[in-house]
């Protein structure tokens, strides 16, 4: 059994894979390197070759457990003809929406438009470097997606003033997003994706009284989709207030969790495997301090079910002398 079925089918609390949000990217030279030839992020993840290469890249310097394929989040938006380009310094740039055309869009033409993302999760699946680990595949959560899909841009400093205000439009791109996210997850697994991480990086945005709409029920949805499928689904609804109630209601196989998070809390409150927690800035310092931290993290969850990760992606200021040490201290426990 590959590490991460171990844990979270098995419930395994002997071992704790490592692998970690962003793994692929801009701290590692080599990516670095590619990146500076391919000015056109969505043309990069379109090409089969160099996406899995830039997958395959960290897991031929560390000794890491699955590999996560090189993507965005942002490619669905993409499929589904809207307007998406990265701008240097400044993040993704969304065009307008235009929902009837978007609702008349049918399952072989988005395919068609994305379709050199499964070829390259193909590829580093069958990768002998991936032999006994997992391959990850990932989406949007319908409400992160549809923040981007309407706010078009990152909601980093605020939310568009008149977010909510038209509310047919959202009901129907919450239809639109559940249609094709799950072709979108299907087809990942169909070529070799053996876990699936929904990436729910504005949970934090909403109040409680608007979880039900956006986040439970779009997401409990997708969820029982991938069990369907009998993949393991990750869940990762970053910053979310109340990660109990999360769990409670979405069912995930396991639950990523962010640094905000104290881990001995999450420990009482929550019974299914969990991930991650360490805040990535802990890698910025030095060897001592993040044997320390790390090792936080494995005494807390050393009899829970618990895969080893960050509480967000690794920045690019990190020294893979770093990644390195944490991975084999991880392995080292
Ligand atoms: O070189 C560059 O400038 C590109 C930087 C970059 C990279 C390496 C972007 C732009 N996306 C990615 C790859 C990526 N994105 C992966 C690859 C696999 C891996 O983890 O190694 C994954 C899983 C994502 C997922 C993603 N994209 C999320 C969810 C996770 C998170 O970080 O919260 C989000 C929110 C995005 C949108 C996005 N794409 C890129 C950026 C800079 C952003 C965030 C913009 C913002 O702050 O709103």
């Amino acid at each position: 059994m590959t590490p991460l079925h171990e844990v979270i089918i098995k419930k395994n609390t002997k071992i704790n894979p490592i692998w970690i949000m962003r793994q692929a990217g801009r701290y590692l030279p080599e990516f670095r390197e590619i990146r500076k030839k391919n000015q056109n992020f969505i043309k990069l993840c379109l090409n089969q070759e160099l996406s899995t290469e830039i997958t395959l890249q960290p897991l031929k310097r560390f000794n890491l457990d699955a590999a996560i394929i090189f993507s965005d989040i942002l490619m669905l938006p993409y499929g589904l003809n809207q307007k998406v380009e990265f701008e240097k310094g400044f993040g993704p740039k969304l065009g307008e929406v235009n929902i009837d055309e978007m609702s008349k869009l049918n399952e072989v033409d988005f395919v068609q438009k994305i379709y050199p993302v499964y070829k390259a999760i193909k590829k580093v699946s069958i990768n002998d470097i991936v032999k006994n680990k997992n391959t990850i595949g990932f989406v949007g959560a319908p409400w992160t997606l549809l923040v981007y899909i309407i706010n078009q841009k990152s909601p980093k400093k605020s939310l568009k003033k008149n977010f909510f205000e038209n509310n047919s439009l959202i009901k129907k791109i919450l239809l639109i997003l559940e249609k094709f996210l799950k072709i979108h997850i299907r087809n990942q697994i169909d070529n070799g994706a053996n876990v699936i991480q929904i990436f729910d990086s504005w949970a934090g945005l909403l109040e409680e009284r608007d979880l039900p709409d956006y986040i439970y029920s779009p997401t409990l949805n997708l969820v029982n989709y991938v069990k369907s499928l009998n993949t393991p689904v990750i869940c990762f609804p970053r910053e979310i207030k109340n990660y109990k109630k999360f769990c409670e209601i979405v069912k995930p196989d396991a639950i990523g969790i962010d640094y905000n998070i104290d881990p001995k809390k999450i420990l009482n409150d929550i019974k299914i495997p969990i991930q991650g927690g360490l805040d990535p800035k802990i890698l910025l310092t030095d060897k001592e301090t993040l044997k320390k931290e790390a090792t936080k993290y494995l005494d807390i969850f050393k009899d829970h079910p618990y895969i080893f990760n960050l509480g967000h992606g690794v920045l690019p200021e990190t020294d893979p002398i770093m990644m390195d040490y944490l991975v084999n201290m991880v392995k080292d426990y």
